[in-house]
């Protein structure tokens, strides 16, 4: 791994199929990733779906990635372990084994087909900026100020952090 690494958040989520060992999992895998090293994960939170009804509760946590990766190889890396954990893409919002989602790539703004970055929706998911504070307290989101401002927009949001424990990666 040469040259310059970049610091990316990924949100992970998870609610079929025993999520709460797909989330375990999947931190595990993405310490495998190619030109990546897996920095740190957030607690593993259950959350109630958002934006969608009649589904189970989500597994959700947060990781940090220390990466060589550009934004697009990253996308990539990230869809390929999806895929490892059986998810189809059958329709929006389907329920699903394992969603890794791009939050933040450094600071930069990406506004592609493929790829938004920021995540546009991530300031609005207390499964998403509840976590992301627990592991990156001062984190800026581009164009919308600092996570920390969103969580009383995130507030009325049902999350129940589990006692299963944050933890670093030193390597
Ligand atoms: N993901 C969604 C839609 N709704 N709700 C929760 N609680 N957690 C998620 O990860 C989630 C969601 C789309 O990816
Ligand atoms: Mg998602
Ligand atoms: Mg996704």
């Amino acid at each position: 791994m040469r040259g310059v690494s970049h610091l990316a958040f990924v949100a992970l989520g998870a609610n079929l199929a025993d999520p709460l060992a797909q989330v375990r999992a999947a931190a595990a895998a993405l310490a495998d990733l190619p030109e990546s090293r897996l920095r740190q994960v957030s607690s593993l939170y259950r959350t109630a779906p958002l934006g969608i009804r009649g589904q189970p509760d989500f597994i959700n946590a947060v990781a940090a990635l220390e990466t060589w990766l550009d934004p697009q190889q990253l996308l990539d890396a990230l869809f390929a372990v999806e895929r490892r954990f059986g998810r189809r893409r059958e329709f929006h919002h389907a329920p699903r084994t394992l969603d890794l989602d791009l939050l933040l790539y450094e600071e930069r703004v990406l506004d592609s087909p493929r790829l938004r970055v920021p995540h546009p929706r991530m300031h609005l998911r207390a499964f998403v900026i509840a976590p992301l504070l627990e592991i990156a307290p001062l984190c800026r989101i581009p164009g919308r100020g600092t996570a920390a401002a969103w969580l009383p927009a995130v507030s009325q949001q049902a999350i129940e952090k589990l006692d299963a424990g944050g933890w670093q990666c030193l390597r």
